[in-house]
């Protein structure tokens, strides 16, 4: 039998969201978080991060932000370290232990850590692409989202299509891997469902070359009442597949247990045009890559 059944696929395409157990075992996850904790325990920590607190204090904020909107711009096609508020001191050494000190890592997990890229092309995946009737699907971007015990920051109400804009609209989609249970109180995902009907109400853009911001957005998000959202909670090992306008959102992590995902999102490039002013864009080095292995 399917993974996706028809059943599901109806439910995805009504709700604009889907939760599915059991993607991953155990052992599988346990065996990404191991590898995560490698790459957390050898990580470089970005120039940006570490300046140390000088009395020019706007020259020293202006470059802080420049450093880190290039470190953003330029992460398509690398893997990077990306921080919660507050980790760093004066002195750009850390506050807290530094494996609690990540917010996410990004964006081509998929590409250049091998156990990540397998998890992303399994038969299960693929399986869901081909049952949701994708005919070429390529992976846009992946994450890893740690959202820190704690300290672990909220999502606030967005949709994957402002920062991944498609012509038509309607071609992305992310999965949502959870490799520790997402519960109520470490900040599982909300959705507001049948959301992904109403279009979308902004886009993050690029600015001309050479100016600062290097995004900017066009359109406001629009505010929702926050009975609209529905709790996502899902197990370790289960997945949540997300249509790109939905509208979704995750609270902070008050509580003492973290909630490690893997994601990423896929998009169908048949008859799709990327938009040239997304902030992700594909690179020679790392053209978006074929969902399906032959
Ligand atoms: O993991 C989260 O808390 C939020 C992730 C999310 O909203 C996204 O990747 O679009």
């Amino acid at each position: 039998m399917d993974f996706l059944t028809d059943q599901d696929a109806k439910k995805y395409q009504e709700d604009g969201y889907l939760i599915l157990d059991g993607l991953l075992s155990p052992a599988e996850c346990d065996e990404l978080r191991l590898r995560m904790g490698e790459i957390v325990d050898r990580m470089d920590v970005p120039e940006h991060c570490r300046i140390q607190f000088s009395t020019n204090h706007d020259e020293q904020l202006k470059t802080q932000m420049q450093g880190n909107a290039d470190y953003f711009i330029t992460s398509g096609d690398k893997i990077r370290f990306f921080f919660e508020k507050g980790v760093f001191d004066d002195k750009g050494d850390f506050t807290v232990p530094k494996e609690r000190s990540l917010n996410k890592i990004g964006h081509a997990l998929h590409a250049y850590e091998p156990l990540y890229k397998t998890a992303t092309h399994s038969p299960k995946i693929q399986g869901i692409a081909k049952k949701l009737g994708l005919k070429s699907p390529v992976i846009l971007q992946s994450m890893y989202i740690f959202k820190q015990p704690g300290i672990g920051g909220e999502v606030t109400p967005h949709q994957d299509a402002t920062f991944l804009h498609t012509e038509p609209l309607g071609r992305v989609m992310g999965v949502w891997i959870a490799l520790e249970d997402a519960t109520l109180d470490n900040g599982c995902l909300w959705f507001i469902p049948g959301s992904h009907n109403n279009g979308i109400t902004r886009r993050m853009v690029r600015t001309p070359e050479g100016t600062y911001p290097l995004t900017d957005f066009v359109g406001r998000e629009a505010t929702y009442d926050d009975k609209l959202f529905i709790p996502a909670p899902v197990k370790k090992g289960g997945v949540v597949l997300i249509e790109g306008k939905v509208v979704h959102k995750s609270e902070q992590n008050a509580s003492e247990k973290s909630r490690h995902v893997y994601t990423f999102h896929i998009m169908e490039s048949q008859e799709t045009k990327w938009n040239p002013e997304n902030w992700l864009q594909p690179t020679e080095d790392l053209p978006f890559p074929a969902l399906y292995t032959k």
